[in-house]
């Protein structure tokens, strides 16, 4: 119980109602207000209709949904802080039922990514906006709060399954480095399913180190071995697989791959791997652009020749017939973008996409 009363403490600090994560006075009014029926029948008071459900959340033994409406560590096309509100839109309007403890968003100052590269002042000013106390010692950027967050929610509730939607890919590093610590703690053995058009593997970025390009770098040490990182629908790289495996350690499945041997095969020499590894439980991390970008335009770095949802559905449904899925994300949903030069319904059809996977990992959580 001590563990739950400080992460409710920390959920009134650091959280607000589900859709609120973006600070706005009226962009998307309507769109919030809409979600804010859905969840409490009501557009007023939802801090305190959100606060009342929350209350709730010890006594419930759904997967849990969150927010982080953070896309400061993207970098080429931005907008990915709207997926929290279109996909939760999208799961509670769509065809694949799901059933979730939505817990709301992660409070997210939209200038900064994590608090290691911020200056004592700027730290003290924001504690004092955040937190209305300038000697709190909370944490005020988005990826350093999800992370305290996240090692919060395991300390209280070591078996429940989180689901997070991002962001941009940078707000998986806070995610996953917290489960796999968590799950290290438990004495579990995880490995992380990581799908995305492109490695995420670079050291750093014009000097920053953790953001979309490089979060999975800084979280391998994390993981059992390092080959207990798996990722597929890689198509958009520099360098062959063969460089990414030796340097890094990683297994990877490019998309070509998974269309020539077929993604049950592949799928089976994953299982086979993981099972001899003595692997119990996973986290699935999605980025969108993992997704042909037939199916997954409205993202920051849109990606052709990419797999198709059965492909990624396939792959995550055996992989959860063999063993517990306990974390996932998927990210860079950037519902504003249109990226393709025919206009169309990228936002539409990239949320389809997004909620049948979610739905999937959601269930599987369950
Ligand atoms: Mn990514």
């Amino acid at each position: 119980m001590a563990n739950w009363s400080t992460l409710h403490t920390k959920i009134n600090q650091y959280l607000c109602p589900p859709g609120n994560g973006v600070f706005t006075v009226n962009t998307a009014q309507e769109r919030k207000a809409t979600l804010h029926n859905h969840l409490y029948g009501t557009t007023e008071n939802v801090v305190a209709a959100w606060q009342e459900q929350v209350n709730g959340l010890n006594d419930d033994n759904r997967p849990v949904l969150l927010g982080v409406c953070s896309d400061t560590g993207g970098g080429i096309l931005r907008g990915a802080n709207w997926g929290p509100l279109f996909l939760r839109q999208a799961l509670l309007n769509g065809e694949f039922s799901c059933d979730y403890f939505d817990v709301g968003d992660i409070r997210v100052i939209p200038h900064l990514l994590h608090d290691k590269y911020l200056n004592d002042a700027t730290i003290t000013n924001c504690r004092k906006a955040l937190y209305d106390d300038k000697d709190s010692s909370l944490p005020v950027s988005p990826l350093s709060i999800t992370e305290d967050f996240c090692d919060e929610f395991y300390r209280a509730f070591p078996e429940k399954g989180l689901f997070a939607i991002g962001g941009d890919h940078s707000v998986s590093y806070p995610l996953v480095k917290s489960y796999l610590k968590a799950k290290k703690d438990q004495g579990k053995k995880v490995a992380l399913i990581h799908f995305d058009a492109h490695t995420d593997l670079l050291v750093e970025r014009l000097g920053i180190d953790i953001c979309f390009g490089s979060w999975v770098t800084h979280i391998l040490d994390e993981l059992p071995s390092r080959d207990m990182a798996f990722q597929f629908g890689i198509r958009s790289s520099g360098r062959p697989r063969e460089h990414w495996e030796s340097t890094f350690g990683v297994r990877q499945f490019w998309t070509k791959d998974i269309n020539e041997r077929g993604a049950s095969d592949v799928v089976n020499e994953v299982i086979a791997k993981l099972k001899a590894n003595n692997i119990e439980e996973l986290y699935v991390s999605f980025d969108i652009d993992a997704l042909d970008a037939h199916y997954a335009a409205a993202t920051g770095t849109p990606e052709p020749d990419g797999l198709s949802p059965e492909q990624a559905v396939l792959i995550i449904s055996e992989l959860a017939k063999e063993f517990k899925i306990t974390g996932a994300d998927m990210v860079e949903i950037a519902p504003f973008l249109n990226t393709n030069e025919d206009g169309g319904n990228d936002r539409e059809k990239t949320l389809a996409a997004g909620s049948e996977i979610s739905a999937l990992l959601i269930n599987a959580m369950s």
